[in-house]
């Protein structure tokens, strides 16, 4: 597999409850590296951009809200397979139903707050590092 970057972006619920140093911990044992890291606020534009494809689902305006509620920490990730090894690392969408030792199933609670943001593609990737690291 050859070198991919992706983005990833600790939610605000990740910021808040202290999770930054295990979780950038977690990439670099991984065996990836942090290229960029930014800790501040999404604003609107980058908020719908970023969910584009989720508009008009039910849950979309509560996401919007949620993503642009306080400080998350902006990420691009690289290495071998970085893409699919982060979403591995995260763990399934909902923190009900991911496994003990993923991100979200250590860490995550709800649906809503699930502690971390990873792209589903390298078309994603590159559309998303675009949008917070333009
Ligand atoms: O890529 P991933 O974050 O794992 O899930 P998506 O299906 O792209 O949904 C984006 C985001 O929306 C998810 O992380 C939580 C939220 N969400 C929700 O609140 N309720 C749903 N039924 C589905 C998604
Ligand atoms: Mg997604």
């Amino acid at each position: 597999m050859a070198i991919q970057k992706t983005y990833s972006m600790i939610k605000p619920d990740g910021v808040r409850n202290g999770h930054i140093g295990e979780i950038v911990n977690r990439f670099e044992r991984a065996g990836l590296t942090v290229e960029r890291m930014e800790l501040g606020m999404v604003t609107l534009d980058q908020a719908k951009a970023n969910y584009a494809e989720h508009e008009g689902k039910p849950f979309y305006d509560g996401l919007i809200s949620y993503i642009t509620s306080g400080p998350v920490v902006k990420m691009v990730i690289s290495g071998e397979g970085a893409v699919a090894k982060v979403r591995t690392l995260m763990g399934a969408t909902n923190p009900a139903e991911a496994a003990p030792g993923t991100i979200r199933g250590d860490f995550g609670l709800i649906m809503d707050e699930n502690v971390i943001h990873g792209s589903d593609s390298p078309e994603s990737a590159e559309r998303e590092i675009g949008i917070f690291f333009a």
